[in-house]
């Protein structure tokens, strides 16, 4: 399990451990997301995980996410899982079979199998720190030539969450999936509650096997409920108007919304790198105005938090978590000021018994926050990667700075953790991920 490093770790031996990580888990022109727990590419590791690849070779980073968008559906949609061919059935669960995508006329075929949801959209983000990084050096001739044929997928990708996954034009993206990544999060719990769970075919756990106890995972009733939406997703075959008008899972979820908005606007400056026309800057744009808007509806007058509208009763979820602090991933947000707020209470990174004041996935006052358990209460750094990203996109440089030490000091004590104790810095879930080695190079940067 992950070594705990200690404070003498300088920034460059970090830097060279971050880098092994990377450099242990890559396949070859992509990267598994953890050794063994996590043996494919994912969608939103492998964004974070070419921001890493940028620190180390700037060409490798560009290869993760051309080839993650080969695996693109015919609909834009970006795939959570693209399965390793040589993993094998029994690597990781549920696997191609259970996802049977060939159900979908969009579904790829002839690349790589995949699963039928998509995650977060960070890849512009990362496309635009990749282009950072390698302008002005030998690679940027390179680097934008990959630009220029991976923009129109990434248009297609944010056209399929803009106008699929919110048919109402709302501004705000319906997800349809705890596995959409933020898997036993307490924001599903309600609607995961009403759930009437039908036949399941029997399954066995395989993620169980790679870590130190059961309690760091979802429980086993949460997957019977995971595998039950999994079965409906694939009887309307991952067709999302029919998902739409009869699903019991629509969620609009402030934090997918969230990185949109940051993705779009990362996306309006590869417009510029690759000289885009003014018709698919004006529909960028239009996707920035429409998310904003989105988001500040949900916002709560009384906390100032976002909550995620569940539209299974058209309700807000009231829940403390994360999520609730999006408006930091927009600079232009109008409510900044109560999220900054929220982010140093006694809520949120201002909690004083948090080793390290960064932000829990839970909040330690929410009564279910469980300190050791995926995402009810421990620290993801990527997580705080983004937030960190938006304070200081936001200008907030004093903040900015003490997440980015707090984070750092956290990964040189914790290692490069899938995620940690909030309290005790205890490491939790897999070792060697990847994207937490990812996000230390680019903070070290
Ligand atoms: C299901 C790979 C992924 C992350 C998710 C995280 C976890 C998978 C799982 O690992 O989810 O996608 O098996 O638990 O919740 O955000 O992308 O690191």
């Amino acid at each position: 399990h992950p070594t705990s490093h200690g404070t003498t770790l300088t920034d460059t031996a970090l830097g060279d451990l971050a880098a092994d990580v990377l450099r242990a888990n890559d396949m070859g022109g992509w990267t598994k997301a953890a050794p063994l727990l996590y043996p494919h590419q994912w969608s939103w590791d492998s964004a974070f995980v070419a921001i890493g690849w940028a620190q180390v070779d700037v060409r490798r980073a560009m290869t993760e996410q051309q080839r993650l968008f080969e695996a693109q559906w015919a609909n834009g949609m970006v795939p959570q899982i693209v399965f390793n061919p040589l993993a094998g059935p029994d690597s990781y669960f549920p696997d191609p079979a259970r996802w049977a995508v060939e159900v979908s006329p969009d579904a790829p075929v002839g690349v790589a199998e995949t699963s039928g949801i998509c995650q977060p959209p960070v890849h512009a983000i990362a496309v635009a720190r990749i282009w950072e990084v390698a302008a002005g050096t030998e690679a940027e001739a390179d680097v934008r030539a990959e630009i220029r044929t991976l923009f129109p997928k990434l248009m297609a990708w944010h056209r399929y969450l803009a106008e699929h996954r919110d048919p109402s034009g709302s501004g705000l993206v319906t997800t349809y999936h705890p596995w959409e990544g933020i898997d036993n999060s307490p924001r599903w719990d309600a609607v995961l509650e009403r759930l009437e769970v039908g036949d399941v075919p029997a399954y066995v756990r395989r993620d169980l096997s790679h870590v130190a106890d059961a309690g760091q995972r979802p429980s086993n009733d949460a997957y019977d409920r995971f595998l039950w939406l999994l079965e409906l997703l694939k009887r309307h075959r991952y067709d999302d108007a029919a998902i739409h008008r009869s699903y019991p899972f629509l969620v609009k979820d402030v934090f997918l919304t969230s990185v949109l908005v940051m993705a779009n606007q990362a996306l309006l400056g590869l417009a510029d790198a690759v000289g885009a026309t003014s018709s698919a800057r004006a529909e960028i744009e239009s996707w920035i105005a429409r998310g904003r808007s989105g988001i500040a509806s949900t916002v709560d007058t009384e906390t100032g938090l976002a909550y995620d509208l569940d539209l299974g009763t058209g309700t807000p979820v009231e829940i403390r978590t994360f999520a609730g602090l999006c408006p930091l991933l927009d600079a232009e947000s109008g409510d900044r000021d109560r999220a900054l707020k929220n982010l140093d209470s006694e809520a949120f990174a201002g909690h004083p018994d948090l080793r390290w004041a960064m932000v829990p996935s839970t909040s330690p006052l929410e009564e279910c926050f469980d300190p050791r358990n995926y995402w009810r209460g421990p620290v993801w750094p990527i997580v705080n990667w983004l937030y960190w990203r938006g304070l200081r996109d936001g200008g907030d440089l004093v903040r900015a700075d003490a997440l980015r030490e707090a984070s750092l000091d956290s990964l040189r004590h914790v290692g490069f953790a899938e995620y940690f104790h909030p309290v005790t810095g205890e490491a939790l879930g897999s070792a060697m991920q990847s994207w937490t080695a990812a996000v230390a190079l680019d903070w070290l940067a």
